[in-house]
């Protein structure tokens, strides 16, 4: 097993195994998103180790929807990644997601971002997530918890300075 990811000593940066991103624009999104943490830690094996702060963001890719909220975590767990992915997909069931569009609207969307140093290419889980670089509404708040993360050969703060992130403001 590769060691969990770490952080710079210089912050008070917990280290962490997983960071995963958080989504709604359906109903009570503020809700969704506190309760999809919960239902995540509920079970003792998935440890919430920081939060950022939740996000309204422009929608992205579908542009005809309500704005959403977004949020990003990090985690200690010993779950493998698909074991993890499993319980992100089984709480959008209980939350009662309903799939109709491509990223379309949902109640709740959770998704594996990074699992410790993995690189992985599965039908289901691709790690790290594919289009991190490319959406101010995961970049922000992910940078907001975890700045020395490095996707493609960057720390996540150098992403973010390519990017466009003035339609994603806290709440
Ligand atoms: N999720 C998508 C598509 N577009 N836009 C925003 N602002 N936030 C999201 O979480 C989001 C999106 C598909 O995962
Ligand atoms: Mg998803
Ligand atoms: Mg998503």
């Amino acid at each position: 097993m590769t060691p969990p990811a770490t952080t710079s000593s210089s912050d008070a940066t917990p280290a962490f195994d997983a960071l995963i991103g958080l989504g709604s624009n359906v109903g009570d999104k503020e809700a969704n998103i506190h309760q999809a943490i919960a239902l995540l830690t509920a079970k003792g094996d998935i440890a919430l180790v920081r939060a950022s702060r939740l996000y309204r963001t422009a929608p992205w890719g579908v542009l005809d929807q309500d704005w959403f909220v977004n949020a990003c975590i990090a985690v200690k767990t010993d779950l493998s990644p698909q074991d993890l992915l499993r319980r992100c997909l089984g709480i959008e069931e209980e939350m009662k997601r309903v799939r109709e569009r491509r990223w379309g609207p949902r109640v709740i969307d959770v998704d594996v971002l990074i699992y410790r140093d993995a690189v992985l290419a599965e039908s289901d889980l691709v790690l790290p997530h594919p289009r991190i670089t490319e959406r101010a509404f995961v970049l922000v708040p992910l940078a907001e918890i975890a700045p020395e993360a490095v996707v493609a050969g960057h720390p996540l703060a150098h992403w973010l300075t390519h990017l466009d992130a003035s339609d994603v403001t806290p709440l």
